[in-house]
């Protein structure tokens, strides 16, 4: 019997954490490349990147910025390179777009809604709440909206429409799933979707286990056999959200963008202990972790 491949994603360093929350946090061109390249080694299929300024490391949208971490990814390593069109929440979407535009990637990022942004489940070093709103206050930090407008979201699509990239569909909450829905109606993106639903995050869809379920539920009845589903939990729930995804079908993401802890009040000192973490759990179900040209075949990207 031939096992399923699951697919791994590596978001190794993002544009929310800042470098003064890890010390382990990917920031030059050089951390940037050996994290993906590592990541890659370790069984990650695709690895979604942001750039960020090697000086203070904020994140760095322009296309200089990204080029030479790719060239090193390119030479060492056959990965799938997945670019992020999110950028921060600060920057404008025709700023976002640049380095997918400019480097017709596979794969790149596209954000299915506008949504307030909280960083705070992420942050709470495992503690436990019976809900991550218990909390007395909310850090300034967390009040940030993340503007993916209708007319945001069909500007990616447009700019990047002939460089045969497919995207990595962000989906924070169901009627996300709705709004790529009313894009793939209109015949803006063509299927296979690859829909990365985000849990866990303030602002969005929670990470219970019926969250999860709902999750898939609407988007098997909106998109039947038309997607491939994957799953990031944000934070503390990193991998409880992977070991359920995978047990249900998925494929799955990690990385220091997503979360910078790799147990309990512990850091992980690098994505590589994110990719064995996940890599473990689906071994341990009997399944295989998907090839960066298995990937290929199963998303039908353009290689
Ligand atoms: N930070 C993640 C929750 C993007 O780069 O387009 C979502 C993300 C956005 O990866
Ligand atoms: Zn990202």
């Amino acid at each position: 019997m031939t096992k399923r491949k699951v697919i791994i994603t590596c978001a190794v360093t993002g544009a929310i954490h800042t470098p003064s929350m890890s010390p382990h946090l990917p920031i030059t061109p050089e951390e940037i490349a050996d994290a993906a390249i590592g990541a890659a080694e370790a069984g990650a299929a695709v690895v979604h990147l942001h750039a960020r300024d090697p000086q203070n490391g904020k994140p760095d949208q322009r296309p200089e910025a990204f080029s030479p971490f790719l060239q090193v990814i390119k030479q060492r390593s056959g990965c799938i390179v997945n670019i992020t069109t999110g950028g921060a929440p600060t920057m404008l979407v025709a700023e976002r777009v640049r380095p997918a535009q400019h480097f017709k990637p596979e794969v790149a990022s596209l954000n299915m809604g506008s949504m307030n942004f909280g960083l705070y489940p992420m942050l709470n070093r495992f503690k436990t709440f019976k809900h991550d709103w218990e909390e007395p206050y909310l850090r300034e930090s967390d009040d940030r909206i993340f503007r993916n407008t209708f007319r945001d979201i069909e500007f990616i699509l447009k700019t990047c429409a002939e460089n045969g990239t497919r995207f990595e569909i962000e989906c924070y909450d169901i009627g996300h799933l709705y709004t790529l829905a009313h894009f793939a109606e209109r015949g803006l993106i063509k299927p296979p979707f690859f829909v990365q639903s985000v849990f866990g995050l303030l602002g969005g869809i929670g990470h219970h286990p019926e969250d999860v379920a709902h999750m898939k539920r609407t988007a098997d009845r909106l998109f039947g056999d038309q997607y491939r589903w994957s799953v990031l939990g944000a934070g503390r729930s990193q991998l409880p959200i992977a070991a359920m995804a995978v047990a249900m079908g998925g494929n799955v993401r990690v990385g220091l963008e997503d979360s910078l802890w790799i147990a309990p009040g512990k850091l992980a000192e690098t994505n590589v202990q994110q990719v064995r973490a996940v890599r473990q759990i689906i071994e341990a179900l009997g399944l295989e972790v998907a090839t960066p040209d298995d990937a290929r075949e199963i998303l039908e990207l353009k290689g």
